[in-house]
């Protein structure tokens, strides 16, 4: 089954999101395998932003990315990769549709609340940074047969 890597952010964590985040992803469908709440080492969080190294923004993002605790977690279900970063909104919030996380509670680019992996390559590179094999927790739940 399909996985993906999602995180709130340090703005989403200090917003008290976690919660109405979480439970976004569980209302639709998906199936939380994996979470913790962490900060991030720099050197984590440079290889983790490594495609935008070359960026401008690049400082900032790693400042802010590690300015506070971030609440990482692995979401399993059919499409969840390409689902979830549909129900997050465009990057830039003031882009971001109405009834998406970032259209719902973003304002700046630089403060999204919430990051998504983009790609299965980028979903299956950025669960192996988090987490630890044993970290993602393989289990079923008999609700599933009245989603799928
Ligand atoms: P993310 O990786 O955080 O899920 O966001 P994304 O795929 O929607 O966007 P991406 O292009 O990967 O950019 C990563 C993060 O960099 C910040 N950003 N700042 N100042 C700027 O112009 C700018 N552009 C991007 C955003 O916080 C974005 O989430
Ligand atoms: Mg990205």
């Amino acid at each position: 089954m399909e996985k993906t890597f999602l995180m709130v952010k340090p703005d989403g964590v200090q917003r008290n999101l976690i919660g109405e985040i979480v439970s976004r992803f569980e209302k639709k469908g998906f199936q939380l395998v994996g979470g913790k709440l962490m900060s991030i080492p720099t050197e984590l969080a440079q290889e983790h932003y490594g495609e935008h190294k070359e960026r401008p923004f690049f400082g900032e993002l790693v400042d802010f990315i590690t300015s506070g605790p971030v609440f990482a977690m692995v979401w399993e279900g059919e499409n969840v990769i390409s689902t979830a970063r549909q129900m997050m909104g465009a990057t830039n919030p003031k882009d971001a549709a109405p009834g998406t996380i970032r259209g719902d509670f973003g304002i700046t680019v630089g403060k999204n609340v919430i990051h998504g992996s983009d790609s299965p390559q980028s979903a299956e590179r950025e669960i192996g940074l988090f987490f630890k094999e044993e970290e993602v927790v393989a289990y079923s739940k008999l609700i599933n047969e009245w989603i799928n």
